[in-house]
């Protein structure tokens, strides 16, 4: 029987050794998060690496640890801490990421680094080869393994590649920067079916395509060696009636089951009636843009003077690829900035900023989503943004708004939210003012309308489509094959 396999960079799952003990526990991450409902149906194998570098293991240990994985239906890939640093924080993270997301200040291009990526898609490629036949679907996912279809094509002719990019695909003035572009276009054409979330950002790899790799493209179809590969985008979604359930049932909890969090936010709420609270989550990332939010705040404070002592942010930054050096500055930048910023306004009874730096348990993203009245999500660059539409999910009285930049994915299909341009402060701080004394009639109508979209496209529906497709494209090979 052919099977499905899935393949990411990491496992949706984080593995704790303790006295050469394992424990398993589920991974936060925005992929991790959206596959696992497609994972959890337990037909398919889900190939990636497991988080724990291969000199920390010895072989009773790594046995343990393939075990343990086979379990959750995943099989891992081995890495070194140098492959790690030049594969890893490296050439996906110092290249591929920032140029992605238009970031160029930032990207380095490094040729030891290039050739570790180069070598651990290899290694990616020999354990997708070991655990697959040729009739096999194998869906790939993102920016760390764009040479990977290629890989597998060549010795699985017959296998239906799927591959899906999380992040922005720049347009062609960015992406031909790259000294390495026409070996990542080849290898991402060793897929048949290539997704992407918005339209914008398959627009731009066609056109990549067709430039520098001087293709024919038809529409939405490549012919490359004798095969039709089809380019589509495929928004991707959340699991609505996860995020929905959660935030019923924690409408429903009594005083002894609400979590300490909670406690906190009701008694900020009740010691000052009338007050509004603002959020924003993220990894703590250069494109999530945390510093102009908060620059921004500061603006609104300064423009708005009426909204002080009335309303908190409340700032969540999950800490990420801590190693890079961007990364670093990014949190010395962001802490100051706090400071400052509350530093210049609180007063005895009111600090402005409630700034978490730490991953929360998913029982305390919910109090948070359900408790403040604005998201405030204003990416530079963002893929898509699943926090966006997480944030409207939790809202199940339809009241609350969401203030989104205009360069998140999100942005396409969530209209009615409150749409800005994140380097625009004075937009910013007026819309905040907007959001912030928006009729409770209006927010339930801008929100019923999200809602109903965000439960008809949720993340089930986004990889049956997806899949779907996949097969629909080799159908189409094969016709064209047999003519
Ligand atoms: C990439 C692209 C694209 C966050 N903090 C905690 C936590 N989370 C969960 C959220 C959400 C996910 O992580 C973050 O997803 P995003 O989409 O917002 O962002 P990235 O991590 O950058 O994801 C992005 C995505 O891939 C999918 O294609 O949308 O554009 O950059 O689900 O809920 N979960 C828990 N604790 C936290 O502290 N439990």
């Amino acid at each position: 029987m052919n099977k499905t396999i899935i393949v990411s960079n990491r496992l949706p799952l984080q593995i704790d050794i303790s006295n050469d003990k394992l424990r398993i526990t589920p991974s936060v991450g925005g992929l991790a998060t959206g596959m696992k409902s497609v994972h959890e149906e337990g037909k398919t194998l889900w190939i990636g690496w497991s988080g724990l570098k291969e000199e920390d293991l010895d072989d009773t240990l790594t046995r343990k640890v393939d075990q343990a994985v086979a379990q959750e239906h995943c099989a891992a890939v081995s890495l070194t801490g140098k492959d790690l640093d030049n594969f890893y924080y490296g050439f996906s993270n110092r290249t591929l990421w920032p140029l992605f997301h238009y970031f160029m200040e930032y990207t380095y291009f490094e040729n030891i680094q290039w050739e570790s990526y180069k070598r651990v898609n290899r290694k990616f490629a020999d354990m997708v080869l070991k655990h697959t036949d040729d009739g096999d679907t194998i869906w790939i996912h993102d920016y760390q393994l764009l040479l990977l279809p290629e890989l597998i094509k060549r010795e699985r002719p017959n296998a239906s590649i799927g591959f899906f990019l999380h992040i922005p695909f720049p347009s062609y003035e960015v992406f031909r920067t790259m000294p390495w572009r026409e070996e990542l276009l080849r290898g991402m054409l060793g897929a048949d079916l290539l997704g992407f979330h918005t339209y914008d950002y398959e627009r731009h790899f066609l056109s990549s395509v067709r430039r520098i790799l001087r293709l024919d493209t038809h529409f939405n179809e490549i012919s490359y060696e004798g095969r039709t590969i089809r380019v589509d985008s495929f928004p991707m979604g959340i699991d609505y009636r996860k995020f929905h359930n959660a935030a019923i049932a924690h409408g429903r909890q009594n005083e002894a089951q609400k979590s300490d969090l909670q406690k906190r936010l009701d008694t900020h709420l009740l010691s000052t009636p009338g007050a509004k609270m603002i959020l924003s989550i993220d990894r703590l990332d250069y494109t999530k843009g945390i510093p102009n939010r908060l620059r921004a705040f500061e603006y609104f404070l300064e423009k708005y003077p009426q909204f002080r002592e009335k309303v908190r942010f409340v700032l969540l930054a999950v800490p990420s690829r801590s190693n890079v050096p961007q990364y670093q500055l990014l949190k010395k930048e962001t802490d100051e900035l706090v400071g400052r910023i509350n530093g210049r306004f609180s007063s005895v009874s009111w600090t402005p900023i409630w700034y978490f730096y730490r991953s929360m348990p998913f029982e305390n993203l919910i109090d948070l989503y359900t408790s403040c009245d604005v998201a405030l999500i204003t990416p530079i660059r963002d893929g898509m943004n699943l926090v966006a539409k997480e944030y409207i999910a939790t809202r199940v009285d339809q009241s609350g708004i969401l203030v989104l930049s205009e360069m998140a994915g999100a942005a396409k299909e969530m209209n009615e939210a409150l749409l800005i341009n994140p380097n625009n402060f004075e937009q910013i701080a007026d819309t905040l003012k907007r959001a912030l004394e928006m009729p409770v009639e209006e927010q339930a109508e801008r929100n019923a309308f999200l809602q109903q979209r965000l439960e008809r496209y949720s993340v089930d529906k986004w990889a049956g489509e997806f899949l779907k497709a996949l097969r629909a494209t080799r159908k189409l090979h094969h016709v064209m094959v047999s003519r």
